[in-house]
């Protein structure tokens, strides 16, 4: 006998402003807490597209953050009453998004839903976020969500069993019997490390890295800026790798991050930069609040810039041995993220795809079996190992790196500029900009792509010239479905190979954020080739300052923040 419940539709108002972005729903916290059903209206959206056949096995999980739980309540009984047959939670809701994506593959689940804003900050006043993640694990593509928005557009019902309440609390098996024919609902509550930590003892030699940092008394420091990977590293770090309880900063997930923004840059993991500049540990990680970013730093806060760490596990794959197993098939980069990575596809003989941002558009590739590794310069790596960007699995691929060449963080790094040059690369954030200023920045950096007048013209700044040999919008057609995305960002190619980019953000809550990227290439015979990034990036950055007038436009003197 099991537990029986009854079916109620829901009559409701539809909004027009569920419109996924680069990942998910994204929404001040406030909006689900004020607008009537804003959630449950968004999980019939989505179910109104996948259509639950009786074989659908959803994922559900997330971040910690304010409303989680809650959120996890309406998928469930809005889920079961869509004739989901079986759900998989996380304990407690909790499961980062990496975690996610391997547990979808792993299960062959029909898909997976997860509650998260990221690296946005959280709690009653900040953000609440819903993705919704495919079979192969990755995030919806544009096809989908754009039909889930059209649906939200229109939706005037929504179907609920409004008695089911479940315990998350426990790990376990639950079962319910739902409508008139006792459709059977199976739930389970799952571990939210274990199928994560299988997946990547499989993928990396624990053993080795285990003896690796307890012969060399290593002293490691991951911070989980109060995110979900906090009970991961632990796992990872202290029950499987040995490590003392100290290695783990702001471990314990809280719904608001206490109070800052779990995003793994130079300003907002500051904590970590200026432990590791104490000179006291050997190796630092971030991670933000879903799990999926990485900020590497090496001893005495020495920084991994993103776009290098992609290029510099490309150039090491042969450390990591998934990689050593299955081949190198393939590599990827977001384009804004720096040209680092094309020196070592070039040097591997490797194929090299440049995608816009956002990590769905490496999903087919990778399902298409030519792509292994992958990254943006958000703080993104990752490989096909999953269908998400993985945090942690990047901070293991570099100890693996380290073991492997028996060197120290910033050894490595120098190494592959001596080796492939380097690229100088910052991206700066005018976040909170008022809409229209940040459309006119953008219309009139257009307008030079529309009429070409700016072709082949010098720019002088601090005594370099830069020439302009491209300027263009960015288009991308996927090579495996032939599906074209316009608009991906503007960009600005000079002679020397320098590039500047311009797009506007797809994550934010509310008002607009202009991201300028700037990546500048320094040869390895240079004089300055281990110089600071931020003066060799100057004479461009005042250049793309120049080119695009953002100050002019938005009234901003200086970018929130600069990475
Ligand atoms: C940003 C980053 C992008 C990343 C996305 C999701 O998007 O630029 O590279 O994939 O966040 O990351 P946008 O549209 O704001 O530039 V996460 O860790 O917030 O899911
Ligand atoms: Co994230």
């Amino acid at each position: 006998m099991c537990e029986s419940y009854t079916v109620t539709s829901v009559s409701t108002t539809p909004y027009d402003d569920q419109k996924p972005g680069t990942s998910g729903l994204r929404k001040p916290t406030q909006v689900f807490l004020t607008k009537t059903n804003y959630t449950e209206n968004f999980i019939q959206s989505i179910m109104t597209v996948i259509k639950p056949s009786e074989d659908c096995v959803l994922v559900v999980g997330g971040d910690g953050r304010y409303f989680m739980k809650e959120a996890v309540r309406v998928i469930v009984k809005v889920a079961a009453a869509n004739g989901v047959r079986r759900l998989i939670i996380g304990q407690n809701g909790l499961l980062s998004t990496p975690a996610v994506s391997c547990i979808i593959r792993k299960y062959s689940a029909t898909g997976g839903i997860i509650l998260t804003a990221s690296h946005n900050p959280g709690g009653p006043n900040a953000d609440f976020g819903i993705k919704y993640n495919i079979s192969n694990g990755g995030p919806a593509p544009s096809k989908v969500t754009d039909a889930i928005y059209e649906v939200s557009k229109q939706l005037n019902t929504y179907d609920i069993c409004k008695d089911l309440e479940i315990d998350i609390s426990t790990i376990g098996h639950q079962s319910f019997c739902i409508g008139e024919n006792k459709r059977k609902v199976d739930i389970d509550v799952i571990s939210s490390v274990a199928d994560y930590l299988t997946l990547m003892k499989d993928i990396f030699d624990f053993p080795a890295l285990k003896n690796y940092i307890h012969d060399k008394k290593l002293k490691l420091r991951f911070d989980a800026l109060h995110g979900v990977i906090g009970p991961y590293a632990k796992s990872v770090l202290c029950d499987e790798l040995g490590c003392s309880q100290d290695s783990l900063a702001h471990c314990v997930p809280k719904e608001d991050f206490g109070g800052s923004h779990p995003d793994p840059n130079l300003t907002y993991a500051r904590d970590l930069v200026q432990e590791m500049e104490k000179g006291v540990h050997d190796f630092g990680a971030a991670f933000d609040g879903d799990g999926d970013r990485n900020m590497l730093i090496g001893k005495n806060g020495f920084y991994v810039s993103p776009c290098d760490s992609l290029a510099i596990i490309a150039n090491n794959y042969e450390a990591i041995p998934y990689f050593r197993k299955n081949g190198l098939k393939g590599v990827a980069r977001s384009m804004p993220t720096s040209g680092a990575l094309d020196r070592v596809a070039a040097k591997l003989q490797k194929s090299m795809y440049e995608t816009p941002t956002g990590w769905k558009f490496f999903g087919n590739l990778m399902d298409a079996g030519q792509l292994s590794l992958c990254g943006e310069e958000s703080f993104g790596t990752g490989s096909d190992h999953i269908r998400e960007k993985d945090g942690l699995w990047a901070a293991l691929a570099w100890l693996s790196i380290l073991m492997h060449a028996n060197a120290d963080v910033e050894q490595v790094v120098k190494q592959h500029w001596r080796e492939f040059g380097r690229n100088c690369f910052t991206r700066y954030d005018y976040e909170q900009v008022d809409v229209v200023a940040a459309n006119n920045v953008m219309s009139g950096l257009k307008a030079y792509v529309e009429n070409q007048s700016l072709l082949n013209t010098e720019h002088t700044s601090q005594s370099h010239t830069f020439v302009i040999k491209t300027f263009d919008d960015f288009e991308y057609t996927d090579p495996i479905d032939q599906s074209v995305a316009k608009n991906q960002g503007v960009r600005i190619i000079f002679g020397d190979g320098s590039r500047v980019i311009f797009r506007l953000s797809g994550t934010g809550s509310s008002g607009a954020t202009i991201r300028m990227y700037i990546d500048s290439y320094i040869s390895s015979d240079a004089e300055n080739l281990e110089a600071s990034a931020e003066e060799a990036l100057k004479p461009l950055v005042e250049v793309a300052l120049r080119l695009s007038k953002i100050p002019q436009f938005t009234g901003r003197e200086a970018p929130t923040v600069i990475t």
